[in-house]
């Protein structure tokens, strides 16, 4: 079904969105970034099909019968994974290296398969097509180059792709449209700059704005609210500040509300992501007004909460709060337990503080999902063995360890640049091939390779019942 925003006597500009995450079947996620931006469409007719998930036969053929049945005027490619980022992904992986130091999960050839679909169902048509999405903003322009395509947004879609659509049919201005990338060919681009915060446009997924295709998910998964934008730390290894900015804006408390409150007349939510960068960043004032107001409103009877949490901040009294307010498990970042890891990665955290701070949401009867990351930027032999101390310190203890091992380099990450500065020096480190804007999977892995730190952890802590591998 189709939703038409009519607002004139002209005839409405009728937009595809595709949203090309072949994740889509198992990990049940609506695609909130399409939803949201169609939102802001008006005068539109906007479609929008998951293919993988409408389609899990044949993705292909199901969005040539889409393009064939709507006769789109503009496409737009939402591209939210590239790959899966971790590097050991033993039984559902299709990505190694021949010296299998990794083996991971590559989106990438399933969606060049889609995309060149799209593109011989709309030949001679001159219907443009553009991208965007969290995956597409990994490798921008060589996420172009290897679809064959000349249009993408980085940041934000409202607003963006508004000024797209004005752009390919009321001829507006090119240097308008914010984060727009141009692919030119040869491995170069343009990129004007982004905008983080438009302004004026609907930050939130209205329950009647979502297409009746696509309504089946809502009580399989967790439901995304975002209650901030940004993060201003510079871990290594992240991708978040790029994409949102490094400064943080939040969203107007008020909305944020009107948000929860729509969703909770609709029986099928019961699970509410905050999906922020991290709900304790950069401190714990906004967060603290928000559980308040959800206690206060009984709001923590009616939804189990979870986000992604740093190891700090974190007080007895703020979890006291997570507790009373249903955000009683969630996945806590550490990374590592060696302070110059932790350092050189630009945590903000001491092993001691993320000791203390385990101990406080323990006492506060939180369940905490604890997550390292195994192999960064200065890990040594000595530094491994602290973390495998400090999980079998907790063998009994209410929650549970995971493990990623590797950094996946990606350009526009601190790691990514210092890596790309002195590539030679790095070299040791880095499993597999660097490509253009290191689209391919590729790992920084110290002292070992990601599998061979796996092997390892996987001898030593294999067995213990609180640890996931
Ligand atoms: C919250 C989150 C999660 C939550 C989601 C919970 C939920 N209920 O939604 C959890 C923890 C479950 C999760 C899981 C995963 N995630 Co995640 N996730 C995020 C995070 C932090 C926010 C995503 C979000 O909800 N944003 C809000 C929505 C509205 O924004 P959006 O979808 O990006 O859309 C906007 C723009 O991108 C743009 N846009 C989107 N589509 C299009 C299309 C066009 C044409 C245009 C012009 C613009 C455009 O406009 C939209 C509106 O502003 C992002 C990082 C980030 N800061 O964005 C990572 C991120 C998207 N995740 C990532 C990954 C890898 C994963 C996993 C694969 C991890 C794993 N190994 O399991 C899974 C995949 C899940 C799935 N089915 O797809 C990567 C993707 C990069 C990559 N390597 O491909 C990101 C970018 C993190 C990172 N730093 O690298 N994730
Ligand atoms: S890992 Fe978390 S704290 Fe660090 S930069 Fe990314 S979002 Fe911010």
């Amino acid at each position: 079904m189709s939703r038409k925003h009519t607002a004139g006597q002209m005839k409405p500009r009728k937009i595809l969105f595709i949203y090309a995450n072949p994740l889509s079947p198992e990990k049940k996620h609506l695609p909130y970034g399409l939803i949201w931006m169609s939102q802001n469409l008006h005068d539109c007719d906007v479609r929008i099909v998951d293919a993988f998930m409408e389609y899990p036969a044949d993705p292909s053929a199901g969005v040539r019968k889409e393009i064939a049945d709507h006769s789109p005027d503009l496409i737009g490619i939402g591209l939210r994974n590239i790959d899966s980022q971790t590097s050991i992904e033993l039984k559902k992986g299709n990505f190694s290296p021949p010296d299998g130091s990794f083996k991971t999960i590559y989106l990438m050839p399933e969606i060049e398969k889609l995309v060149s679909c799209v593109k011989a169902s709309t030949d001679g048509r001159n219907i443009p097509v553009i991208v965007g999405g969290g995956g597409f903003q990994a490798a921008p322009a060589a996420v172009l180059k290897s679809l064959g395509l000349r249009y993408g947004i980085t940041g934000p879609g409202e607003g963006s792709f508004n000024s797209f659509v004005g752009h390919c049919f009321n001829g507006g201005p090119m240097q308008e449209i914010a984060g727009l990338v141009e692919y030119l060919g040869d491995d170069s681009f343009r990129e004007t700059p982004r905008r983080y915060y438009p302004d004026g446009f609907c930050h939130f997924v209205h329950l009647d704005t979502i297409p009746e295709n696509l309504k089946v998910n809502l009580e399989q998964t967790t439901v995304g609210v975002k209650t901030r934008y940004g993060c201003p730390g510079r871990c290594s290894y992240c991708l978040d500040p790029r994409i949102e900015g490094s400064t943080v804006r939040y969203r107007d408390m008020d909305d944020i509300f009107r948000q929860l409150i729509e969703y909770t007349k609709d029986v099928r939510i019961n699970k509410i992501h905050f999906t922020d960068p991290e709900f304790n960043m950069p401190d714990l004032e906004f967060s603290t007004v928000i559980l308040k107001e959800i206690v206060r409103r009984g709001f923590d009877y009616r939804f189990a909460f979870s986000s992604q949490f740093v190891a700090a901040p974190m007080t007895r009294q703020f979890a006291g709060l997570l507790y009373k307010a249903n955000l009683r498990d969630f996945g806590f970042t550490i990374d590592s337990v060696n302070d110059d890891v932790l350092r050189m990665n630009g945590r903000r955290c001491d092993a001691r503080t993320i000791r203390e701070n385990i101990d406080i949401c323990i006492d506060n009867g939180i369940f905490l999902m604890i997550n390292f990351i195994v192999g960064m930027y200065g890990e040594t032999r000595e530094s491994i063995e602290e973390v495998i101390d400090f999980c079998r310190s907790y063998e009994k203890a209410p929650l549970q360890f995971s493990f990623v091992f590797g950094l996946r380099i990606y350009e526009q990450t601190p790691l990514g640049r210092m890596i790309d500065g002195n590539l030679g020096a790095f070299s040791p480190h880095v499993y597999g091939k660097r490509t253009f804007q290191w689209l391919e999977p590729c790992y920084f892995s110290a002292p070992r390779s990601p599998y061979e730190n796996y092997l390892y952890f996987h001898e030593h802590l294999g067995s213990q019942k609180n640890v996931v591998m």
